[in-house]
């Protein structure tokens, strides 16, 4: 058993229980939590203590050399990615949350503020914890004045992505951590409270920022169309905020959206981005602006934006009665032209990726998708065709489709045609495993990241 399925296991095995809510749920998020602490925070010392001197097997120089593939060098609490099975969240798969996690009042998709309450403590919340959750993270949605001034001040040019990184970063103004840490309040034993409430902070105000971002930029600024409701829960208000669509359907999606793209273990960028700032104890809000702008890199989160103009220019320089071969033919052109072909490949996957699974599911559930929209179809037909393409050009590791080849078209069948907005939905949900990490990093204490870099002489001399 690797060293990381050794410290999640135990929390993955636990039965998983049901807590009764108390007044408020971040409070009562932040009990739960608390009592879990002391049994993770042995567990660390324990392997600290007895497998500190063990060895996770050599670093080659191809993994220094090729973006650390596969170098075992972090903890990461909330879940853990298999090439083969893909994702899992304190062992469970996506198909296993989507049962076990409450969806809204009335039945839905899962609720992404059930998955970060899952993540964080490993426990299944009840109905009531949620209710209260979602209702907390309504309550402290709004903005402040200053960050409404700040981003009506910035040019609605200015790429959302940027955008959001810059409200998220000016943020760190409400950080109870970071003022608790300037006047000497907090010691390392208690860091991981004002980080809580930092996260839950930044997580209920990340919905109104996108939506004033998507105003600003999309439709000349003013008011939101819609207000923050204390009886919805995240994604409805997210949905409502941005007002691009009154069908039930995309605020369901908005939830599955929201939930899937939340974690996806600690190596990817704005995973790793979050974790390596927030270890020199920079407040959550610094930590995952970081975040945010790796997820702005074309090769990660940016290809949301990527795909869906890909496949529209797949679609309107074929025929409209295109077949398979025009499909390949255009495939070829991407690939010939030293492009890549977004949507497509991963750094750790080495099969199509289960969250574009469960979002296709998701739209062949519905007809109004799988059947009348073509540019849904269209993506359907590419996810069979391009791996086969892929394998032929012969370089890609993983041919098959990643999360980013499905979720634009369906923001699209809803009418968020933006593209350019399609990563900051992203930064919306990514910070649910980041950030419910963070928690965990200061609750562990971990230390101040520091891996040991070489010049390629010393590499040649050592190796
Ligand atoms: N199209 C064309 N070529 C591809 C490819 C694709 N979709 N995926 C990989 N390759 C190429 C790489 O560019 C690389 O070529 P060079 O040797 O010339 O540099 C080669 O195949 C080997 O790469 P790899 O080992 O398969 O993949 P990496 O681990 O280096 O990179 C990436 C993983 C996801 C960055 C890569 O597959 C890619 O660029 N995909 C397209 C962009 C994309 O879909 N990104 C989103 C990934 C999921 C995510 O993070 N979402 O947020």
């Amino acid at each position: 058993m690797s060293f990381i399925a050794r410290f999640i296991t135990p929390l993955a095995r636990k039965p998983t229980l049901h807590f009764k809510s108390v007044r408020h749920s971040s409070t009562a998020l932040k009990e739960v939590f608390e009592t879990v602490i002391p049994e993770q925070r042995a567990l660390f010392q324990k392997v600290k203590r007895e497998y500190g001197d063990k060895s996770l097997g050599e670093t080659k120089v191809s993994q220094l050399l090729g973006g650390m593939r596969g170098l075992k060098c972090m903890v990461w609490k909330g879940s853990q990615l298999d090439a083969y099975t893909g994702i899992r969240f304190h062992g469970k798969t996506i198909q296993q949350c989507q049962e076990i996690l409450p969806g809204p009042v009335g039945g839905g998709e899962m609720l992404p503020e059930a998955m970060f309450w899952f993540l964080l403590t490993g426990m299944v919340p009840s109905e009531e914890n949620i209710r209260t959750f979602s209702a907390e993270l309504a309550e402290k949605g709004d903005l402040p004045d200053y960050l409404v001034t700040l981003l009506d001040n910035l040019p609605p040019t200015l790429h959302p992505m940027t955008q959001i990184a810059i409200a998220v970063s000016a943020l760190n103004h409400e950080s109870v951590f970071a003022k608790l840490y300037e006047q000497g309040k907090i010691t390392k034993a208690n860091y991981w409270e004002p980080t809580f409430d930092d996260c839950i902070t930044l997580m209920a105000k990340l919905p109104i920022i996108a939506a004033k971002i998507y105003q600003n930029t999309y439709r000349g600024g003013g008011q939101l169309p819609g207000k923050i409701a204390r009886d919805a829960d995240w994604a409805m208000n997210f949905s409502n905020l941005l007002g691009v669509s009154k069908d039930a359907d995309f605020v369901d999606f908005l939830r599955l959206y929201l939930a899937l793209h939340g974690d996806h273990e600690g190596g990817n960028v704005s995973a790793h981005a979050t974790h390596l700032v927030g270890s020199a104890l920079a407040d959550p809000m610094l930590s995952y602006s970081a975040g945010l702008q790796g997820l702005a890199g074309p090769l990660h989160g940016l290809t949301a934006q990527e795909v869906l103009r890909f496949i529209l220019s797949m679609k309107e320089s074929m025929p409209s009665d295109y077949n398979p071969d025009d499909i390949k033919t255009y495939l070829w052109s991407v690939l010939n032209s030293g492009h890549v072909v977004p949507g497509y490949g991963h750094a750790v996957l080495r099969k199509p990726d289960p969250r574009f699974e469960a979002l296709i599911k998701y739209a062949r559930e519905r007809p109004a998708i799988s059947e009348h929209d073509d540019t849904f179809k269209l993506v359907l037909q590419c996810s069979e065709i391009a791996p086969l393409v892929l394998t032929e050009h012969g370089k890609t590791s993983n041919p098959f489709p990643n999360v980013d080849a499905a979720s634009g078209v369906l923001m699209h069948h809803f009418g968020l045609t933006q593209t350019m907005f399609y990563t900051v939905a992203f930064g919306v949900s990514r910070c649910i495993g980041p950030l419910t990490q963070l928690i965990w990093d200061r609750a562990l204490g971990l230390p101040i990241e520091r891996p040991k870099s070489l010049t390629l002489e010393s590499v040649m001399e050592t190796a």
